[in-house]
């Protein structure tokens, strides 16, 4: 009898460095996978059979039996928590909440100033057009920040970005991006996933990009970056706060998005916190007490115990794994991967346009700066093209992830949509009936109330102050 077909499928082109990172992480874990290649140029991605697997019309897509994943870290999530659950840190509350805020750093701050360079250097010339220079330099310049940041963390004790000596989904989500430094004679960056990833996987990757690179005609994985060298950080002490005092706390101000939608889950789950607030007009978040905290110098932190936290999305996690975990899947698998896609979305759809929204139309005006319709515009339209596949699967299920239940999929929307509808571009929501009531029924959240609330009187008292 035939040897049975596997059952796990991989849509997508390897020169896309998102499929590539499926893909390692699917060979990491020793899956068993067909890998579906489609042609972008052709269009694959905007048929109705990719539509169906997802909606955004992106790659790579996951088929696993049943279950039909975008977004290539919640794929990489999901096949780590069926193959290789340690390299999530599960089971470990603190390894846990360190591999995902690297993950979130990584997700943040290493991959857009990394993608950015990468767009210009190699799929610029694929495409048949100059690079841009001045976003080249724009970005190696945030690029070095962030691996300055890397190179404190990595000087002292800890060989993996999550810390400790074994590596984790922080550093082997880098992979293509750091990969395609790598190829370059002129880059040595990064060399922790090179190091980690099996040298049979990277292979057999690299094989596959240089075929579709060979496909597109060009040489462009050989040729890219002469700009970046080794990044050479002084090895910053990264000591935690000196209060010790059991109640955590969240370092930021309300009015902040992240900052709210920590808030949210704090109150979901009921947990006592204190909101510490910092002087952001003095910039005290580049003060060195909060650097200590944050080595990006962003709001929000959070201390629990002896655990230091940053990134939104990461410490959401980590109160929601210690207090709620119905609210992350519940140790059911596929709804935790589902939600993990459609945390995804928030971060990488749903969270740009309508950022840029914000910022236009409420960040700028308290700051006295003005606002550019240009900008507006093209954010809305994109925020509306968003919000119609949230409306497509909300006339299906109460809530993102599928069901009766809301989940963090939902609830990381909130510091963002709390400010969004306070603006003239409510009506973006409005408009969609089932995003409308979707919204409705998360406004109507207790928790949520209680933290609207809070990021009213904030937002007032900030908008005294940029009028006073
Ligand atoms: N990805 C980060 C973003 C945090 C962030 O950008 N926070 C803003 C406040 S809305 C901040 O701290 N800005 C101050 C600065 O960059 O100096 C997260 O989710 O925590």
């Amino acid at each position: 009898m035939a040897a049975a077909k596997p059952v796990t499928k991989l849509y997508g082109w390897a020169i896309s460095p998102f499929v590539s990172r499926a893909l390692l992480c699917l060979e990491e874990a020793g899956v068993d996978y067909d890998h579906v290649t489609m042609s972008r140029s052709a269009g694959d991605h905007r048929r109705p059979d990719h539509l169906a697997r997802n909606p955004f019309g992106q790659v790579p897509v996951l088929e696993d039996g049943d279950l039909t994943l975008f977004v290539s870290r919640a794929i990489a999530r999901h096949v780590f928590r069926k193959h290789k659950p340690e390299l999530l840190g599960s089971g470990d509350l603190e390894r846990a909440a360190m591999v995902d805020v690297w993950t979130e750093v990584e997700a943040h701050q290493f991959q857009p100033a990394a993608g950015a360079i990468v767009v210009e250097c190699v799929f610029a010339p694929l495409l048949g057009r100059a690079r841009d220079q001045r976003r080249v330099d724009e970005n190696v310049g945030k690029l070095r920040a962030v691996l300055e940041v890397f190179e404190a963390r990595l000087a002292g004790k800890h060989r993996y970005l999550a810390g400790g000596d074994d590596v984790s989904l922080a550093d082997l989500s880098h992979f293509r991006f750091d990969q395609t430094f790598h190829d370059n004679k002129n880059c040595r960056l990064f060399k922790l996933p090179q190091e980690a990833s099996s040298s049979s996987s990277r292979a057999r990757l690299r094989r596959n990009f240089l075929a579709a690179a060979a496909e597109h005609k060009s040489s462009g994985a050989e040729d890219l970056l002469a700009l970046i060298t080794t990044s050479t950080g002084a090895n910053k002490d990264m000591a935690k706060g000196e209060d010790t005092a059991t109640v955590p706390k969240v370092y930021g101000v309300a009015a902040s998005p992240f900052v709210a939608t920590v808030l949210v889950c704090l109150e979901e789950a009921g947990a006592a916190y204190e909101l510490v607030p910092l002087d952001m007009a003095a910039r005290e978040q580049r003060a060195p007490h909060h650097l200590a905290r944050n080595p990006l110098g962003k709001i929000p932190a959070f201390e629990d115990g002896d655990l230091t936290l940053f990134e939104s999305r990461a410490i959401a996690r980590h109160v929601l794994r210690k207090h709620r975990p119905d609210l992350l899947g519940g140790g059911d698998p596929a709804r935790s991967a589902t939600l993990d896609a459609w945390t995804e979305a928030e971060a990488h759809q749903f969270h740009p346009p309508a950022s840029h929204i914000l910022r236009q139309c409420v960040i700028l005006p308290m700051i006295g700066g003005g606002r550019d319709q240009r900008v507006v515009d093209e954010n809305v339209s994109r925020l509306r093209a968003v919000l119609d596949v949230y409306d497509a699967r909300l006339a299906k299920h109460r809530y993102l992830a599928g069901g009766e239940e809301a989940s963090l999929a939902d609830l990381a929307h909130v510091g963002v949509m709390l400010m969004l509808m306070g603006t003239e571009f409510g009506r973006v929501v409005e408009e969609r009936g089932n995003v409308k009531a979707w919204w409705d029924r998360i406004a109507a959240r207790p928790a949520v109330r209680k933290v609207a609330a809070l990021v009213d009187a904030e937002v007032a008292v900030l908008s005294t102050q940029s009028s006073g």
